[in-house]
């Protein structure tokens, strides 16, 4: 089992949360929702729209997302979608809790107390992603007209 903190498409009510929820997938429980310790760069960038969470601690805003508990078959299954270790790093950060699912892994957080969990983060970003615009709280269908564009939906030939 893992603690996996998700900031992106990965949450609730976003184009990706279902694919947590996939069983073939593997298992996912939902722990809480919480905030990185440290500040990061979280941009829209790439022609799919990606959110991208720049691993350049310090500078951006402290991120808000959704903590889950995951099993292995999971883990393995995301490291794969978010295209580990080219696309993005699993790295392990500290996260302050702000509401927790009471008793759902067998603890209670209260809120503010921080804990930590995985995140995907990259250090393999263009240069000129550094000049984004940053967000503090992502959301697919913001009035940043951004909408993740899901990889299918695309001709084989764009990348
Ligand atoms: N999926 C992962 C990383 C970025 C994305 O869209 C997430 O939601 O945390």
């Amino acid at each position: 089992m893992a603690r996996v903190f998700v900031y992106g498409t990965l949450k609730k009510g976003q184009p990706n949360n279902y694919r947590m929820f996939d069983t073939s997938n593997g298992k996912t429980e939902f722990l809480g929702t919480a905030k990185t310790v440290e500040k990061f760069p979280l941009v829209i960038a790439g022609i799919y729209n990606v959110p991208y969470l720049l691993n350049i601690p310090g500078q951006g805003n402290q991120i808000h997302g959704e903590i889950y508990k995951v099993d292995e078959k999971m883990l393995e299954f995301l490291d794969d979608f978010e295209g580990v270790p080219t696309h993005y790093q699993r790295t392990l950060n500290k996260l302050e809790v702000k509401e927790w699912v009471a008793g759902a892994d067998g603890e209670t957080l209260e809120p503010g107390s921080i804990t930590e969990a995985y995140l995907y983060s990259t250090k393999t970003y263009k240069p000129e992603w550094t000049k984004l615009p940053t967000y503090d709280n992502y959301d697919s269908y913001g009035d940043h007209g951004l909408k993740a564009i899901p990889a299918n939906s695309l001709p084989a030939y764009v990348d």
